[in-house]
């Protein structure tokens, strides 16, 4: 049934990317000269003096590495690198005890991910500064980082969904982010053949409450045809109210997809009238509760210490049991992102394999409705007409669009994978007004608020694939490459490169000014179970097999720093408080030939707890791995392990005399400190 004349997608890529090598190999890579400032110039206009701040926060996805970095603008200076989905050594992240459970999924614990997109909390859809969401793509699951903190403090898992990529976009008023399954599966998940995959597999569309802090929540997930869903971003202003996803492989082939998902001339973009989807939720109507297995991972703020709930059921909504909620807009070819500009008014989407993009109106679109110009109906989701929802189409603006962000000024700027550029054109005229090389094969592009209802439209950032030749070579694999380009003038120019962390598919940034960082966390505060507020509050405690050692640090020593009566066979957790109350002074903890654990890294009055199996007798030394002081070197101490069956007495001292003492005798952990080093032995 399809046509075999039709030039496969694997011989139209090709071509393409001939082209593009063209393109890539000879001047052609230079910046013509409207584009072009003297060194000079770009360095001035990037250049932070020592000891100055970056206008912007730009939060950079590490794709594969599994975590955030977090860079200033327009240094291009690395801040920080926040650990979410990855296990992390700089931080101890996901390897001590309290925060190992934020890692739990229903399928045990991943200490990994791909983690695509991050997207900052808006209040009236502009970036308010408070949470970055992100995405775990490949065990579906959506962080929330606290940006006081700029820590991870909380993870939900993603049922009846697989490669979480068109997420974790947010609704304008922050109620909302969004979870849309790249892969289409069995659901619920079950053995099938893969032949069935026309018949049994589905799409999953979930809104996830996401505007109280360690609540989120999945609302309902709407189920629809068994496509690639791939992008999304919500409507705003005229469009308030919707949320837009773009479809793949709407042929719903299940092997060879970069032929067999490549032969219609249009997929769609998904639009869901959210509120009539709350509505129909709300009087049951169309609704099922299934069953689903997926855990919900917080940080307590005051403990420190992280919980897993797990979940056993979702709401799920069927679209064609709840009318008006969910259309289908023919959009070429093989769409990848779907970008709405600030006013709302245009739906953009950028085929992949198509030279341009594709601009719907959602007054066309509502008018569509109404008049019920429909090309057809798939499992009672109605197609709309592209000609009754299109507003333009940008003309042979390159090869491989995917990602479109706004400026706020009227101008949409587009990223072309194969043709290497970003194309600045115009809203509503659809003429492309400026253009500029990437190096090479960009992929995402950001503007700071460049999703959002109140661009800063300053700078754009190219997030490419392709290093080679920019920097000094690294052997045969080169970190990924962002460069900034100025576009408050008519032509981008471009001004800056730097590597970045894993590859970056996506970044937001907004102005400085909108974060609130603390400085340390009152000790007074700390709610931990096993926190000492005091050195004196140390000490050292056996339940059967278990030990449990309560350790201040404070310049420059460990309280206690001598221990005995640990024998082969005895669990250790070392609950290790940083007892200071000052800016940046950071403790670590390590202890000799631990295969258990990384490191305990403590901010100032933090808690951590380290678990040590000791596997033979001997002396260990443990010590501080961050060089706090100018006597890091001597924070240290030893730990000695006796053999099994030994009755050496336990004990805990500094220097001549015992920490803790006697209330050791009395010390019982609680069932919430049962539960930070019970929890995950
Ligand atoms: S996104 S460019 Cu386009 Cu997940 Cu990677
Ligand atoms: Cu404490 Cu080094």
């Amino acid at each position: 049934m399809r046509s075999s004349a039709r030039p496969s997608a694997v011989a139209l890529l090709a071509a393409v990317a001939a082209t593009a090598g063209v393109l890539a190999g000879c001047h052609s890579n230079k910046p013509t000269l409207a584009n072009a400032v003297t060194g000079a110039e770009a360095a001035a206009r990037v250049y932070v003096p020592p000891g100055q701040k970056d206008e912007f926060y730009a939060f950079f996805s590490g794709g594969f590495s599994g975590q955030v970095s977090v860079y200033g603008l327009p240094s291009g200076r690395l801040l920080k690198v926040i650990p979410v989905f990855s296990q992390d050594p700089q931080e101890g992240w996901g390897y001590d005890e309290e925060t190992k459970p934020m890692l739990e999924t229903s399928f045990g614990f991943v200490p990994w991910d791909d983690a695509h997109h991050p997207e900052l909390s808006q209040t009236n859809g502009v970036p308010n500064g408070k949470w970055l969401f992100i995405n775990g793509n490949n065990t579906p699951r959506i962080a929330r980082i606290d940006l006081s903190q700029f820590k991870t403090a909380e993870i939900l898992q993603i049922p009846n969904s697989a490669g979480n990529h068109s997420s974790p976009f947010t609704t304008p008023d922050g109620k909302y982010v969004v979870a849309g399954t790249r892969f289409s599966v069995p659901v619920p998940n079950r053995d099938t053949t893969l032949a069935s995959f026309a018949q049994s597999f589905k799409g999953t569309l979930t809104f996830v409450r996401a505007d109280e802090p360690g609540k989120m929540a999945i609302a309902f997930q709407i189920l629809v045809p068994g496509y690639d869903y791939d992008l999304g971003h919500a409507g705003k202003g005229v469009s308030d109210g919707w949320f837009f996803f773009t479809t793949y492989n709407t042929e719903q082939a299940h092997t060879k997809l970069e032929v067999n998902a490549s032969q219609n001339d249009k997929d769609y973009i998904a639009a869901i009238d959210y509120r009539r989807a709350e509505s129909c939720v709300a009087a049951g109507q169309g609704t099922s509760t299934m069953p689903a297995n997926y855990d919900h991972n917080v940080i307590d703020d005051r403990s420190n210490v992280a919980h897993v709930e797990r979940k056993t059921s979702v709401t799920a909504l069927d679209p064609s049991r709840c009318d008006g909620v969910m259309y289908f807009l023919p959009t070429p070819k093989s769409p990848h992102g779907v970008d709405v500009d600030p006013s709302g008014g245009y739906i953009v989407g950028n085929g992949k394999l198509s030279a341009g993009g594709a601009g719907h109106s959602f007054t066309k679109m509502r008018q569509a409705i109404a008049s019920k110009a429909f090309d057809k109906v798939v499992d009672g989701i109605p197609v709309l007409k592209y000609e009754s929802v299109l507003a333009g189409e940008v003309k042979s603006a390159g090869l491989g669009p995917l990602h479109t962000e706004f400026d706020g000024k009227g101008y949409a700027y587009t990223s072309f994978f194969i043709s290497s550029e970003i194309v600045k054109w115009k809203l509503g005229t659809w003429e492309v007004v400026d253009r500029t090389p990437t190096y090479y094969a960009i992929g995402h592009l950001m503007i700071p608020g460049g999703d959002s209802r109140a661009p800063w439209g300053k700078y754009v950032i190219a997030l490419n694939k392709i290093t080679k030749d920019r920097y000094l070579p690294t052997g045969p694999i080169m970190d990924q490459s962002a460069q900034l380009y100025d576009i408050s003038g008519p032509k981008m120019q471009l001004l800056l490169d730097f590597p970045t962390i894993g590859e970056p598919h996506y970044a937001q940034a907004l102005p400085a000014n909108l974060i609130h960082s603390v400085k340390f966390n009152a000790l007074t505060d700390n709610a931990n179970p096993w926190a000492v507020k005091t050195e004196a509050d140390g000490g050292i405690s056996r339940q059967g097999k278990t030990v449990h050692v309560k350790m201040a640090a404070i310049r420059s020593h460990f309280s206690p720093d001598n221990l005995e009566g640990i024998t082969v066979g005895d669990t250790v957790f070392f609950h290790v408080t940083n007892i200071e109350q000052d800016w940046d002074i950071v403790h670590g903890f390590a202890v000799l030939g631990n295969t258990d654990a990384a490191e305990l890294i403590l901010a100032p009055g933090e808690t951590r707890t380290l678990k040590w199996v000791p596997r033979a007798s001997g002396v260990y030394p443990f010590y501080c791995t961050d060089f706090c002081s100018a006597l890091h070197q001597e924070m240290q101490g030893y730990v000695r392990v006796s053999p099994a069956g030994s009755t050496v007495a336990l004990s805990a001292t500094i220097g001549d005399h015992a920490v803790g003492g006697d209330r050791m005798a009395g010390m019982h952990p609680t069932g919430a400190a049962g539960a930070v080093a019970g929890g995950h032995q």
